[in-house]
């Protein structure tokens, strides 16, 4: 189920909701709408007016609201849009409703999120993850897209539901709920060879680094500084979707004259909001998260919203259980007018992946570190130089 939304350079009107009843997390706002743009962007559309609505809950069919849904409309006629992009989570019956009063197709963030992985996975475990992902996002909305259509043939929902639809949309969950248990299956394979792999290399004592944080924070561009690799560095949001590990000669990471050998891990770039299915989806992968010895942080220092930034990443990387793993603070981008100069905590560094600036007192940082860890626990880390 690769097939996308998104045509090239498809006019859209995005549209959020600031509402006091939603989780402050939830809440929409002129920050979330541009990343929300950054996103429709990087899935090839185009984007042609925004809507902010502030209320004080959720309208339940509607979202927005009838008078605002209006406002919207009169919007995607004069710019000849022919999708809106809702920047929370829509539930099935808002999506159809606001699809028959806005005249064109109705996405979610989840949606459009899931559309760029679904475009970018490129190895079998990332296209596995992502085809998961969608289908666990579609199995509970199966039902309201069967009243859907069911509604457009002129059929009454009710009836529609209860006759040969119901068998339909039954055959169509069986055939969802096996594909997922296949999926899943193939998944766990590629996890347990991957714990074999991680066994070798526990069993090799090679320190492993991995880099976490938000899309676009310059991961990739640490990465290829830190190991010499060539792995691509964009200005897209989510051009890392599949983790990638390389050996790396690390000089004075040992606190040695010498280089160490490490292993440096890159990851797919975390998000506000991110869908919760997707985060399961990309567990095989996310989990060489939880073995890693030392997790750098990556924060992009020029960006406004850097603080909310790291604390999504924070939250995401507690919650795939690498909380307690030693960490740095890698406030990237220090080469960047308006990058945050402030004084830094104490297991923080400012580099620039992109000059090289500031890398050596990283890489000191991460020496210290890694031979806490290593006394620590004297079996694991042993020092192997090279
Ligand atoms: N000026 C400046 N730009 C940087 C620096 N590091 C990265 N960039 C730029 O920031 C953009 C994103 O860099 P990536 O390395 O692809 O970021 P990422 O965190 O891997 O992003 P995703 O894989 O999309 O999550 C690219 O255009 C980089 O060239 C830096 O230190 N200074
Ligand atoms: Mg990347």
């Amino acid at each position: 189920m690769t097939e996308t939304h998104l045509k090239t350079k498809e006019k859209a009107v995005l549209a959020g909701l600031c509402a006091a009843s939603m989780d402050a997390r939830e809440r929409s706002g002129d920050d979330t709408l541009d990343e929300l743009e950054s996103l429709l962007l990087t899935a090839g559309g185009e984007p042609v007016g925004r809507v902010l609505q502030n209320r004080r809950a959720p309208d339940p069919r509607t979202f927005i609201g009838d008078g605002k849904a209006k406002e919207m409309k009169n919007l995607i006629e004069a710019e000849g849009a022919s999708l809106a992009v809702f920047d929370n989570e829509l539930s099935p019956s808002q999506t159809r409703a606001l699809s028959d009063e806005l005249g064109v197709r109705v996405i979610d963030r989840s949606t459009l999120i899931l559309d760029i992985f679904a475009e970018r996975a490129s190895t079998r475990v990332g296209r596995l993850q992502v085809e998961l992902a969608q289908y666990k996002y579609l199995l509970p909305r199966l039902s309201g897209m069967w009243g859907h259509l069911t509604s457009q043939t002129g059929v009454s929902a009710p009836i529609g539901t209860r006759g040969p639809g119901e068998t339909q949309l039954e055959t169509d969950r069986r055939h969802i709920r096996r594909r997922i248990a296949r999926l899943e299956d193939e998944i766990g394979g590629i996890m347990r060879n991957l714990a074999t792999e991680r066994r070798r290399r526990e069993k090799n004592e090679i320190p492993v680094i991995a880099l976490v944080g938000y899309t676009n924070a310059g991961k990739s561009t640490l990465f290829n500084r830190l190991t010499g690799a060539e792995t691509h560095a964009g200005d897209r949001l989510f051009d890392t979707l599949d983790t990638t590990t390389r050996r790396a000669s690390l000089p004075g990471l040992m606190g040695s004259a010498r280089s160490t050998a490490a292993l440096v891990t890159d990851t797919v770039g975390f998000i506000r909001k991110l869908p919760h299915h997707l985060i399961d989806a990309f567990r095989a992968t996310l989990d060489e998260l939880r073995y890693a010895d030392l997790v750098l942080h990556v924060v992009d220092a020029s960006n406004p919203a850097r603080l909310e930034h790291a604390r999504v990443t924070d939250e995401l990387i507690s919650e795939l259980g690498a909380g307690k793993t030693p960490r740095i603070e890698v406030f990237n981008k220090c080469d960047l007018q308006g990058a945050d100069a402030r004084p830094l905590g104490e297991n923080a560094v400012s580099v620039s992946a992109a000059t090289g600036e500031g890398i050596g007192e990283l890489l000191r940082l991460a020496g210290r570190l890694l031979e806490t860890a290593r006394r620590a626990s004297p079996d694991k880390l042993q020092k192997q130089e090279m």
